[in-house]
């Protein structure tokens, strides 16, 4: 019965966000209330996500539906369904979405919060039916209430974060987060329309044999990186890319592995953005054991310079992290 089934999958992610609330003496239960309003969205972009191909909201653009209405494209969706659960739920004041160009005032006055989120990362792949993501940040606002100044509310490191987490819309679907003690794992089960504690305290293994870069574009690499990618293959680990950064980043947090989206001599700071794509995944990979750098510096000490700016990535287990950054060091000296 649906109580037995309640029962024996354990803890429900209200449940576990409301035992956890005691963690924040001072917080009134608004981080809950907005762990909780992105939990919900992330349930209808699942609903929406799963039915894609068949409602026709596939990945591509201005598709017209047997209606005749005009299709949007799941990430621009998503944002939606995202963008106004917040603003409903009163406590967060801005959000910076890669969606959007300029940031989102929600007109929460007195909503501590600001959200940076990348609703629906790796869309392209839902045409090819491949698990994508969406990955959020939480910060406290720095300025009194009012209208959220974006150079002191939104420009802040990733080690400002409050709360970071992703949701993984693949076989099953995940949500994953941290608020600075440990990173906890749920797992949605859509008949009963709850997400489950499956994952409890979340530990990235020390080291790691999968590496998930993409080598097609290795002639572009600097030649520490291709010196480190050569000791990979002679050590014959695994190269496990699917051209979607959650699911990458997911599948090695749980079997230990590195995740590398690097510089290249076409785009010196890579493809990934800063502050809704590679904050909110270094400070998941930190909490659970694991480093994250843009091949020298720690994610989490950049301080951004403009909303939607890219950062190499190199993200995993510490030893593999540690390991690339010292190959990259050496070959640099030498250049
Ligand atoms: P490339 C998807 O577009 C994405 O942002 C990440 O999810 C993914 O890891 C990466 O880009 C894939 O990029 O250049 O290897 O196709």
């Amino acid at each position: 019965s649906t109580s037995n089934l309640a029962y024996s999958v354990g803890v429900t992610l209200d449940r576990f966000i409301k035992m956890k609330q005691d963690d924040f003496p001072f917080a009134s239960g608004e981080l809950s209330q907005l762990l909780r309003d992105i939990a919900l969205a992330s349930k209808i972009v699942n609903r929406e996500t799963n039915r894609a191909g068949l409602s026709n909201i596939g990945g591509a653009f201005g598709n017209t539906n047997i209606q005749g209405e005009e299709q949007q494209k799941l990430d621009v969706i998503a944002n939606i369904r995202f963008t106004r659960a917040l603003t409903k739920g009163g406590e967060v004041c801005a959000v910076v979405s890669e969606e959007d160009d300029e940031v989102i005032d929600l007109q929460n006055k007195s909503g501590k919060y600001v959200v940076a989120i990348d609703p629906l990362d790796g869309s392209s792949n839902i045409d090819v039916n491949i698990s994508i993501g969406t990955i959020f940040s939480i910060y406290r606002r720095v300025t009194p209430i009012g209208s959220p100044i974006q150079a002191e509310d939104i420009m802040q490191p990733g080690s400002q974060q409050v709360a970071a987490g992703y949701v993984l819309y693949g076989s099953s679907t995940m949500m994953v987060y941290t608020t600075g003690n440990g990173v906890n794992g749920f797992t949605y089960e859509p008949s009963l329309g709850e997400f489950f504690l499956s994952h409890p305290n979340m530990s990235a293994p020390d080291n790691g044999k999968i590496y998930s870069i993409n080598e097609g574009t290795s002639n572009l690499f600097e030649p520490g990186l291709n010196k480190y990618i050569e000791t990979c293959k002679q050590r014959e680990y695994s190269a496990r890319y699917i051209g979607s950064l959650v699911a990458d980043f997911h599948r090695n947090l749980l079997k230990g592995g590195i995740y590398i989206y690097p510089a290249t001599s076409k785009a010196p700071n890579g493809k990934l953005r800063l502050l809704y794509e590679a904050n909110a995944l270094s400070f998941i990979a930190e909490q659970s054991g694991g480093k994250a750098s843009d091949g020298a510096q720690r994610i989490l000490d950049i301080l951004p310079q403009s909303l939607h700016q890219r950062t190499p990535l190199y993200i995993g287990s510490k030893k593999m992290v540690e390991e690339v950054e010292e190959v990259l060091r050496n070959y640099r000296e030498f250049v």
